[in-house]
C-alpha cells in the first residue's frame, strides 16, 4: 500500500532554532500536521507559510498534539518553556543537548507530570536533517514503547538509534562522540597552525589531513579489545615508549615555526605519566585508566 495512504501523525515542534526549523521543515515536507512554538515569534513565520500551525504559547503548542518534540538551546530552557504547560498524558521528546544527569533528571521530572519521556542526542548538523544518506541519525533513550510508538516520525528527520531504557544514555553517547570530535578538532586546528606561514596552501593539505585521519580512526577499536581483555599490549604496533619520544620532535617543530603547543601538551603529559609506570609496551589504551576518576 502507498505510503501516503495512511494518515501522518501530528506533533508539536518546541524551538525553531537552526535544528528545530531544520526539524519542522522534514516533518511538514513529510505531510505530518505539525505544531511549532518559538520564544521569539518572527521565527515562526517562514514555517507558517511552509503548513506550520504555529502556536501563541508553549502551553497551546503542547496542548495541540499528543507527541511534543523540544529542541531547545539547553536544558534549563526547556525548563523554562514547559514550565506552564499541562504536560498529562503527553509523549515528550527532547532533542535538546544536555548531560546524562540532566536527561535522567527530566525523565523523572517529565513522570511526576504525567508524560512518557524519550530523549535524544543529534548526531548531524541542520544541513543533514531531512536529507537522506547524510549519515545523519539521532541517538535515542527512555520508553521503548514510546520510541517505537513513534518510531516512523522519528525517523523522518534523520536516522534513528535506540541505546537503551536508561534515558541518559543517549545524551551520553551523543557527548561522548562529540568531546571525541572536540579532541579531533583540537589536532586540526593545531596542525592548520603548523603550516599557516609556510608555503603549503591549506586547501592542498586538507585532503592530507582527512586521509591521515580516516586511516588512523579505526585503532579505536584496537582500544575497544584492550579495554575489554584488560590487556593493553595485545596487537600494538606503536608503542607508548615510541610515542613519548616522537613527542619532544612534535613539541620542537611547534616551537620551531612559533606555534603555541598548548592543545597537545595535556594529552603528552597523559602519556609520560603513563611511560613513567611502567607501561612502554603498549598503545594510548592506559591513558584511559589516568582519566577515569
Ligand atoms: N545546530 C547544530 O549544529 C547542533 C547539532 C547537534 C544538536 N544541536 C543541539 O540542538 C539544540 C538546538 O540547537 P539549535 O541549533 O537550534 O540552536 P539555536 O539556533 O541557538 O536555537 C536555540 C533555540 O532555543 C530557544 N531558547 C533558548 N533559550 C530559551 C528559553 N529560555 N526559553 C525558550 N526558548 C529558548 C531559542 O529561542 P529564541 O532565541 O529564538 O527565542 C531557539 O529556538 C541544542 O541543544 C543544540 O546543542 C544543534
Amino acid at each position: 500500500m502507498d505510503d501516503d495512504t495512511f494518515e501522518k501523525s501530528r506533533l508539536t515542534l518546541l524551538g525553531l532554532g537552526a535544528m528545530g526549523t531544520a526539524l519542522a521543515r522534514a516533518w511538514l515536507a513529510a505531510g505530518h500536521p505539525t505544531t511549532v512554538w518559538n520564544r521569539t515569534p518572527g521565527r515562526a513565520e517562514p514555517l507558517a507559510a511552509e503548513g506550520a500551525t504555529v502556536a501563541g504559547t508553549a502551553a497551546e503548542a503542547v496542548a495541540a498534539s499528543g507527541l511534543v518534540v523540544v529542541c531547545l538551546l539547553d536544558d534549563a530552557s526547556v525548563g523554562e518553556a514547559l514550565a506552564g504547560a499541562d504536560l498529562t498524558g503527553r509523549d515528550l521528546v527532547n532533542l535538546t543537548t544536555g548531560t546524562p544527569a540532566q536527561a535522567r533528571a527530566r525523565a523523572e521530572w517529565a513522570g511526576e507530570r504525567g508524560a512518557r519521556y524519550l530523549d535524544g542526542g543529534i548526531m548531524a548538523v541542520p544541513p543533514m536533517i531531512g536529507a537522506p544518506g547524510s549519515g545523519g541519525y539521532v541517538f535515542y533513550s527512555g520508553s521503548r514503547a514510546l520510541f517505537d510508538t513513534h518510531h516512523s516520525a522519528l525517523a523522518i528527520p534523520a536516522g534513528t538509534r535506540y541505546v537503551g531504557e536508561d534515558p541518559g544514555l543517549a545524551a551520553l553517547h551523543d557527548v561522548a562522540l562529540l568531546s571525541a570530535m572536540t579532541g579531533m578538532f583540537a589536532g586540526v586546528s593545531h596542525a592548520f597552525a603548523l603550516i599557516r606561514k609556510e608555503d603549503v596552501a591549506p586547501e592542498d593539505f586538507a585532503p592530507l589531513l582527512v586521509n591521515w585521519l580516516t586511516a588512523m580512526a579505526p585503532y579505536a577499536y584496537g582500544i575497544a579489545g584492550h579495554l575489554e581483555s584488560g590487556d593493553y599490549t595485545k596487537g600494538v604496533v606503536s608503542n607508548l615508549a615510541m610515542m613519548v619520544e616522537g613527542n619532544s620532535t612534535l613539541l620542537r617543530t611547534a616551537d620551531e615555526q612559533g606555534v603555541s603547543a598548548e592543545l597537545l601538551t595535556p594529552f603528552m603529559a597523559l602519556m609520560e605519566r603513563r611511560l613513567a609506570d611502567g607501561h612502554g609496551d603498549e598503545g594510548t589504551t592506559g591513558v584511559i585508566d589516568l582519566l577515569t576518576r
